[in-house]
């Protein structure tokens, strides 16, 4: 980990304009009627989970240009997610992946003890094959047309469901990438059918405080079809299932265009948003960093989550986590930014006046409601973000202070490069 006297040094200089700017917000939003306190509170209990797999280097179909010091196991991604969360104090949580971070549960809860952890919800995969199984999932997983195929994705994700209860995780997310590439090659219907049943077998045995996580995902790696391919199919399974079954909205996994902010009002308005995968995109589900294309939509996003904690939506919990592919940037300054630009929208959010919002939109006045929304958009929270690092401890401005640690330079030295084989998109 980083050194708290590093940090704490990398804090002195920005310091004093820090105060002079929180302070001439603290004036402008008073004036709205806005208490930049309690708003700094809010984001400091913000958190946003890491997917382990985003320390990596990510990679397309084409090619993966591995960086340096890239970690060797799940000790070294954890190691990453503590430097990450110690200079945000914004990513308490980590979210593992199985099989590729399967090792000893009590050397797994000690490690995260150490680095000031928890881990988040269990991820299943039945979209590549490992060694050492029997059965291939090229043609489907938990659909597969053979009985034993499909049983085996189902005691693949028991196992991670297993692993989950040893180290307190209280959430599986699963994503099958099952589905098809030419018309006639499969049944729709009796395809379905068989991911029904057999998702229905995780679900039975799920621990009465878990949640299960259906994740839909438009295309790829099927290009004709995708059994779980869009909200509407996904809301189906969660209503199939019963009330510990959610749907999780990663934002890249629908058609260009499409209006996401829309689909989690729905979600939400019928009980079954579990969760988010957070990232960008520009073309496709292209995993680019959360908030670097189109920061609007973010907000767009939270607007409807603060809406829903405003509205006091019963039940509302949903799983806030990072999933990215990090090509051609460190990842690790690549997850503090994003974590940064999650925290950043929940903070404009939060600057909606609500009551004005609605009394335009009874009014039908189109214009002056989507003014009080830019109103909020058009603010710059950056000093309420980075006061509230302050006061924790953690960095004023992590991307520098990561620079300035030397962790990346440390930890090349002590890991060997790993090899550029695998395509590494998840
Ligand atoms: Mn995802």
């Amino acid at each position: 980990m980083i050194a708290k006297d590093a940090i704490a040094q990398a804090n002195e200089a920005p310091s004093s304009a820090l105060e002079a700017d929180y302070s001439a917000l603290g004036e402008q939003l008073d004036r709205r009627g806005i208490d930049i306190n309690a708003i700094k509170q809010k984001v400091a209990n913000y958190g946003v989970a890491v997917p382990s797999w985003g320390v990596g280097t990510g990679g397309t179909r084409f090619a993966r240009f591995p960086g340096d010091g890239e970690p060797r196991d799940v000790f070294d991604k954890l190691d990453d997610c503590g430097v990450i969360h110690q200079l945000t104090g914004a990513t308490p949580a980590v979210s593992l992946h199985i099989p590729w971070d399967k090792a000893d549960t009590n050397d797994l809860n000690a490690k995260a003890e150490q680095l000031g952890l928890t881990f988040d919800a269990m991820n299943s995969n039945t979209f590549q094959d490992q060694p050492d199984q029997t059965r291939s999932y090229k043609f489907g997983s938990l659909s597969h047309a053979e009985t034993a195929t499909r049983q085996q994705a189902v005691e693949h994700n028991l196992e991670c469901i297993e692993i989950g209860k040893a180290i307190g995780s209280k959430a599986l997310t699963v994503w099958v990438g099952d589905g098809s590439n030419f018309p006639g090659q499969t049944n729709f219907t009796r395809q379905f059918e068989r991911y029904l049943d057999a998702t229905k077998q995780i679900y039975a045995a799920l621990p009465a405080d878990w949640r299960l996580f259906t994740e839909h995902k438009m295309y790829e790696p099927a290009f004709y079809s995708t059994v779980v391919q869009d909200w509407g199919t996904n809301y189906m399974i969660a209503q199939e299932l019963g009330e510990q079954a959610y749907c999780l909205v990663d934002l890249g996994h629908h058609a260009p265009n499409v209006n996401v902010e829309m689909i989690v009002a729905r979600i939400i308005q019928f009980g079954k948003l579990g969760g988010f995968h957070f990232n960008d995109s520009k073309y496709g589900d292209d995993d680019l960093d959360t908030g670097s294309i189109d920061p609007f939509r973010l907000f767009l996003v939270f607007n409807e989550l603060v809406d829903a904690e405003y509205r006091q939506v019963e039940d509302f919990d949903p799983a806030h986590m990072l999933d990215q592919s990090h090509n051609v940037t460190d990842p690790i300054e690549s997850l503090i930014m994003s974590a940064m630009e999650v925290q950043r929208a929940y903070a404009l959010a939060l600057l909606v006046d609500r009551e004005a919002l609605e009394g335009f939109q009874e009014a039908n006045d189109a214009l002056m409601a989507t003014k009080t929304l830019k109103q909020a958009f058009r603010t710059d929270v950056e000093p309420i973000l980075a006061m509230a690092r302050k006061e924790k401890g953690t960095a004023i401005d992590p991307i520098s202070a990561f620079r300035a640690s030397g962790y990346r330079a440390k930890v090349s030295a002590e890991r060997p490069a790993v090899s550029g084989a695998g395509g590494g998109i998840v």
